[in-house]
């Protein structure tokens, strides 16, 4: 199986913040996860660097529209390493490979006969890089952000979007998943159905893109420029190598409902005029919400993710954004629900498990391990565990497969609270018992640890460690009885040592 990944291009107008993370970090663990099943993986993320905005708000920084991407590229760029991000490529929209694909893949178009020149005339956000009939408006501002978008008049190069409704709606009618959730899937085609436009694919007034290489004059609307960033990389991120026949169309776009119809509509009609195959699925995800309002620079209401990974390290950070809101649904985080699910779930539920168990083969066996000699009573703990997990994932529930990791951390805790391992350990009688619950425990820490290592990717090692067991995070470990016969088990350190609650830090 080959499994391509993306998340949107961020816009380097600004600085990450919380909800630029989360898609990341979304993706990240379902690119860990495929690796570890041995799926051929491919994970790119990178920047939108173009677009009528930039040299505006590189201009009020008083930079150098190129100084002034390089800056905030670079920001992006730290934000992915520091959550961890396991990236095979960043890809930059100002990378002239990039410009040169771009130019390629839009003469390809051209010369298929759906880009036509028309006079256009309506109404800009320069925020969001769309424009918008006054119907859509709020207020007449822009639903998004709040602003009075501009008027635009010019002459401009567009595509006939309106020719591909029906091939669209077929591609829906016969890909019922090709949008997930299902309720994204209904807006994409409830959108499609009702009959499309044709959208303006140049810009005459701005220079900061790339040529329209037929009339250089413009430059490429930068949506297209972007969109098409997960075809172009594919031929350069790999040096030497063109990855495009291998890894297209098996791409999976990751993204959040305010980019719906770019990614959803317009992409796989872009797609189909250059004669090239539309992408396999889509997820939409919801918006983080701070203080019930959706987390953007614009409104000023963000939370800075390397501030949290600074205090709580990236795997809490990663664990608390897919766990307190069921991916694909809006929810709202804050800083102290951070600290509450470290302390409570990460320290409590998964770190004292792994310090009591540790401990108690510390304490009742001198540290050692023995070889599975006793059936635990209650069965096989872990049946069912990598097939829900592997499942859930195939189908983007994060959260739900999350949920399902814990139930096995909740019962592995109850397990300890049912069989009292301090009481068998009173006297000899208890002694095939105590073998058998410490390996139960040792051995279901082990595979929750394999499961848990695409959320968690610096405690699952550790976890691995502290048990001396070989580190080997591949899929087969999520099963009974592979925790392997060892000594020198020591009482593990803390795995979420105590952090000072977030108000009385600040
Ligand atoms: O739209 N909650 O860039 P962008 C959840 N350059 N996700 C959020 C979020 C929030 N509060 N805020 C941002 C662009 N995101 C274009 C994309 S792709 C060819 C071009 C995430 O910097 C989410 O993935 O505005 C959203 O779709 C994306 O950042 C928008 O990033």
């Amino acid at each position: 199986m080959r499994v391509y990944l993306t998340t949107p291009i961020y816009y380097v107008n600004a600085t990450p913040h919380i909800g630029h993370a989360y898609t990341t970090i979304a993706t990240d663990i379902l690119a860990r996860h495929h690796r570890q099943r041995g799926h051929e993986t491919f994970f790119l993320t990178g920047t939108d660097e173009h677009g009528t905005n930039i040299p505006r708000v590189a201009a009020e920084a008083g930079l150098d529209v190129k100084a002034f991407v390089d800056r905030n590229a670079a920001a992006f760029r730290e934000m992915t390493e520091r959550v961890n991000a396991s990236n095979d490529f960043f890809i930059r929209t100002t990378d002239p490979r990039h410009e040169a694909a771009v130019q390629e893949f839009v003469q390809r178009i051209y010369d298929a006969g759906e880009i036509y020149e028309d006079v256009y005339a309506g109404l800009y956000c320069p925020r969001c890089e769309a424009f918008y009939t006054e119907a859509e408006l709020v207020d007449g501002k822009c639903p998004v952000h709040g602003i009075v978008p501009e008027y635009v008049e010019e002459k401009n190069w567009f595509f006939r979007l309106s020719a591909y409704q029906e091939r669209l709606l077929d591609l829906y009618d016969r890909n019922p998943e090709f949008v997930l959730p299902r309720f994204r899937y209904n807006e994409a085609r409830s959108f499609i159905e009702q009959g499309l436009d044709d959208i303006s694919v140049s810009r005459a007034s701005e220079q900061w893109g790339v040529p329209v290489p037929w009339d250089p004059g413009q430059t490429v609307y930068v949506w297209v420029d972007a969109l098409i960033n997960y075809w172009s990389a594919l031929a350069f991120a790999r040096e030497g190598e063109d990855l495009r026949p291998v890894l297209w169309p098996e791409v999976r776009h990751l993204l959040a409902k305010d980019i719906l119809k770019f990614h959803c509509v317009i992409w796989p009609a872009l797609l189909l005029a250059a004669g090239l195959d539309v992408p396999r699925q889509l997820f939409v995800h919801g918006y983080l919400l701070f203080g019930e309002q959706k987390m953007s620079k614009s409104l000023g209401n963000v939370i800075d993710p390397l501030d949290l990974i600074d205090v709580y390290g990236a795997d809490p950070v990663r664990f608390y954004v897919v766990r307190e809101v069921q991916f694909g649904q809006d929810g709202n985080v804050s800083i102290d629900g951070v600290h509450e699910r470290y302390e409570r779930e990460l320290g409590n539920d998964l770190g004292n498990l792994v310090s009591r168990t540790t401990a108690m083969i510390a304490r009742y066996r001198d540290g050692r391990l023995p070889a599975a000699t006793v059936a635990g009573a209650g069965g096989d703990q872990l049946a069912g565990l990598g097939d829900d997990v592997a499942q859930q994932l195939e189908s983007f529930d994060i959260t739900g497969a999350l949920e399902r990791i814990w139930k096995q951390v909740r019962s592995l805790n109850a397990l300890v609270e049912e069989r009292k391992p301090w009481e068998l350990a009173k006297d000899d009688s208890g002694a095939a018992a105590l073998d058998g619950t410490l390996y139960e425990l040792a051995d279901g820490l082990r595979a929750v640890a394999v499961v848990l290592a695409p959320y968690l990717p610096e405690t699952a090692p550790r976890i691995l460690e502290s048990l001396n067991q070989p580190l080997d995070l591949s899929w087969e470990g999520v099963a009974s009885g592979k925790a392997v016969p060892v000594e020198g088990i020591k009482p593990a350190a803390p795995l979420f040592p105590r952090v000072e609650a977030p108000s009385a830090a600040a």
